[in-house]
């Protein structure tokens, strides 16, 4: 797969990244590209007390870093100018070695950039990159595998654009731009969670049915009304799609400052979630705020919730409403099953073009705009060759 190639042979300064996430881990990788001076090697002593640039390649060495205090690393010199350096995962000691580093006259960058720079050879580094950097912030390993499949397609999809619009298939590019962006928003969502928000009247149950769906007791249970004040979220994953659920405030009149600002939140989250879903306590008599909820938000998701207790409701939900004891834990699976299928209807082709960021899906969409929009499209073949070539 070409995603890591490296060909780290730069005459650029040399730089330094760190290569694993933010926050503490058991170890870090900090990398270091480019010649590097003479002031690097003097920061590492090895074990076998072979100078740095002496090291053999593909070989890791156990030695010190730096000056008293010392830091105990492995260092792994992988290319004649690039080695990776594994440290404790702590911020003290990433930070301490970065400033050595740049201290001896390195370039502190992160490690997409470090990533293009020891690229840059290659033709189509900026769409590599944009997949490296997907990859990097997939949670699944469905995602992931989605992620990967797009290597080598969205070069071969310029080329095709570019013959199109040459040719003045205005038709056709159109048509190939729609079939595009119609992936964006599962694009979009191979590196973020969908959102699933859950609402209804206090009581009815929506943080048990949080707590059910994600296994353990995230939300606050209580058996009086108005015990969740404010969005609560957890994230889980779903038939190996990501999902952000929010448990919300109930929804009712409340004089309560602090819970009417809770409901006016819950009602924010609800509007922009990808899959609202409206919790109904069967088990109680239906009330006005029940149908106005169900009235306000018809595209919501049904849960008719507390089966395991007497149905007060006697048919009144819709057909397709999902039925769910938390308490008994019935129902889960057909309701993530319910999620999953509102949120991705279809999957796209296996050689789909798929807009893997906002930043694509932009440039999809502009592109379509000026084709749509120009008067003579005569002209169009002129000003847009370049275009699509110098924008993505
Ligand atoms: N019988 C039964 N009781 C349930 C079920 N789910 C929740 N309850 C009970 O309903 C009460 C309220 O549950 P919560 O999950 O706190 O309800 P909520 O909708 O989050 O309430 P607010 O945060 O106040 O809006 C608690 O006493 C729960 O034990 C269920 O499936 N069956
Ligand atoms: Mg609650």
């Amino acid at each position: 797969m070409p995603l890591f190639t490296d060909n780290s042979k730069t005459d650029n300064a040399p730089s330094v990244a760190v290569w694993t996430p933010s926050g503490r881990g058991a170890v870090a990788t900090v990398r270091v590209v480019g010649r590097f001076s003479e002031r690097c090697n003097e920061l590492f002593r090895a074990a076998n007390r072979r100078a740095l640039n002496d090291l053999p390649l593909e070989r890791l060495c156990f030695g010190q870093w730096g000056n008293e205090p010392v830091e105990d690393v492995v260092l792994c010199r992988d290319s004649e100018d690039s080695f990776e350096v594994h440290c404790h995962g702590g911020h003290a000691a990433v930070q301490r070695i970065v400033s050595d580093l740049t201290r001896a006259g390195c370039e502190r960058v992160d490690w997409p950039m470090q990533w293009q720079l020891a690229n840059e050879a290659s033709t189509h580094v900026g769409f590599e990159r944009e997949i490296a950097e997907a990859l990097s912030q997939a949670t699944t390993a469905r995602t992931a595998a989605w992620i990967v499949g797009q290597a080598g397609r969205l070069q071969e999809t310029i080329t095709k654009l570019h013959d199109l619009i040459a040719f003045g298939k205005w038709d056709e590019l159109h048509a190939s731009l729609d079939s595009i962006l119609r992936w964006s928003r599962f694009g979009r969502h191979l590196t973020l969670p969908w959102s699933v928000v859950l609402a209804g009247r206090p009581n009815v149950g929506k943080s048990s049915l949080i707590n059910a769906l994600v296994g353990y007791e995230r939300s606050i249970v209580f058996d009086h009304p108005g015990t969740t004040r404010d969005v609560v979220t957890v994230e889980t994953v779903f038939d190996g799609w990501p999902i952000r659920l929010s448990d919300t405030a109930g929804q009712r009149g409340s004089m309560d400052e602090l819970e009417s600002s809770g409901i006016a939140r819950a009602r924010e989250a609800l509007s922009v979630a990808d899959c609202p879903v409206l919790v109904i306590d069967v088990s109680q008599p239906p009330q006005s705020d029940d149908f106005q909820l169900l009235q306000e938000w018809p595209q919501a998701l049904i849960v008719a919730h507390k089966t395991d207790l007497p149905d007060r409701w006697l048919g009144q939900l819709p057909s397709d409403s999902i039925h769910v004891s938390s308490l008994q834990r019935t129902g889960l699976s057909e309701l993530s099953n319910e999620i999953v299928r509102r949120l991705i209807h279809e999957l796209p082709p296996i050689e789909a073009v798929i807009p893997l960021t906002d930043r694509e899906h932009q440039r999809f969409l502009a592109l379509r705009e000026s084709v749509l929009t120009a008067s003579n499209r005569d002209n169009l073949a002129v000003t847009l060759a370049p275009f699509v070539q110098s924008h993505f």
